[in-house]
């Protein structure tokens, strides 16, 4: 039976009630996309672990690293980026649309492109005076963008471009603008949670630093599929518990709240910067997860302690170094209440008569 391309007099009620629900479902869809765009640029201008996937090239010593996404608007986003004259740039390219792109940078300096060049104009372009980097990435897939800014390029702009045709014409361009000077240190670890319980592997990070504040990215992913969150308490040296952890949250933002991504390899970066030495704990706020063991610490500038005997060759804060052994202490009590828990077997069901 042919469906009528209007509504008729007599189903006027019913179309107007089916309006009502897309227009419903279209907000939750609009409601979606926007939450999923926050949190897609959640991890912008981070890096991601050399040692998985490829990294940059001479051994993963890049000093600055940044994302890049490459969207079939057809644009660049970020569409500014900066760099330090001298220093190794790793750029990871992630393209999100279905379209090839490459990300090309002009070698010249200062010296934006003309937008009304054909194609062929910008490839000869190119051709005549070169580029830092041309890396073509297909759609849905990475790529690292590898290369060294001349020690010369200091206070310099320098465009970069997509060679696809018609792609840079139709705006997908930026600029990397270099400084000069040394780049701020910064540290890169990476942590995962379990796919066997609820725990963080590992549940203590060490973060070499000497000078403060320090940046510290972390890359975080799911050896299992549940839902967790990485959080940071942002004090040093305070040890929450699942009782108080989400009045003190209230009263002290997290520095970085990440929700981990239940796709296995799926990575997302808790990025943030530490003020000074000390212990940071980090936890699930998932309800449930902390007090079942979901938490760890981070020791930024002190040393991780060791899991067996408490260190003693150090002769540098004591009272950290105190704290660190008491905050583990703890952990590992925490641990063995919770196996103990574990073991015992729950009580037997009363029979029924
Ligand atoms: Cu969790």
């Amino acid at each position: 039976m042919p469906v009528p391309p209007y509504p008729r007099s007599g189903r006027a009620g019913r179309w107007r009630r089916l309006s009502k629900a897309l227009t419903a479902l279209g907000l939750v869809v609009l409601l979606a996309a926007a939450l999923v765009g926050t949190a897609s640029e959640r991890p912008s201008a981070a890096p991601r672990t050399f040692s998985s996937g490829g990294g940059p090239t001479g051994g993963g010593t890049a000093t600055i690293r940044a994302n890049v996404t490459l969207t079939d608007a057809p644009a660049f986003d970020p569409s500014s980026l900066t760099g330090t004259a001298g220093d190794l740039m790793a750029v990871d390219l992630t393209n999100s649309g279905n379209f090839t792109h490459t990300f090309t940078v002009s070698s010249v300096a200062n010296h934006p492109l003309n937008r009304s060049w054909s194609p062929t104009s910008l490839a000869a372009f190119f051709h005549a005076n070169g580029s830092w980097t041309n890396i073509s990435v297909a759609p849905g897939t990475s790529a690292w963008a590898n290369f060294t800014i001349p020690a010369n390029a200091s206070g310099s702009s320098f465009e970069f471009v997509s060679l696809v045709a018609y792609q840079f014409q139709a705006g997908m361009f930026g600029f990397l603008n270099v400084t000069g000077g040394a780049s701020g240190a910064g540290v890169q670890l990476t942590e995962q949670t379990s796919g066997a319980g609820l725990a963080f592997v590992p549940a203590a990070l060490g973060a070499n630093a000497t000078t403060f504040p320090v940046t510290i990215d972390i890359a975080v992913s799911n050896l299992g599929s549940t839902g967790h969150t990485w959080s940071l308490v942002g004090l040093p040296n305070v040890n929450l518990t699942p009782g108080n952890f989400t009045t003190f949250f209230q009263a002290h933002p997290s520095p970085a709240s990440v929700d981990v991504p239940t796709t296995p390899g799926q990575v997302v970066w808790a990025n943030f910067t530490i003020p000074q030495a000390g212990v940071y704990q980090y936890l699930c706020e998932i309800p449930g997860h902390f007090a079942a063991g979901m938490f760890g610490y981070l020791y930024v500038g002190v040393p991780v302690p060791a899991s067996v005997a408490p260190p003693s060759t150090a002769i540098v804060e004591p009272l950290l170094l105190a704290g660190a052994g008491a905050l583990l202490g703890v952990g590992i009590l925490l641990a063995l209440v919770a196996s103990l828990v574990g073991r015992i077997p729950p009580p037997a069901p009363k029979p029924h008569h």
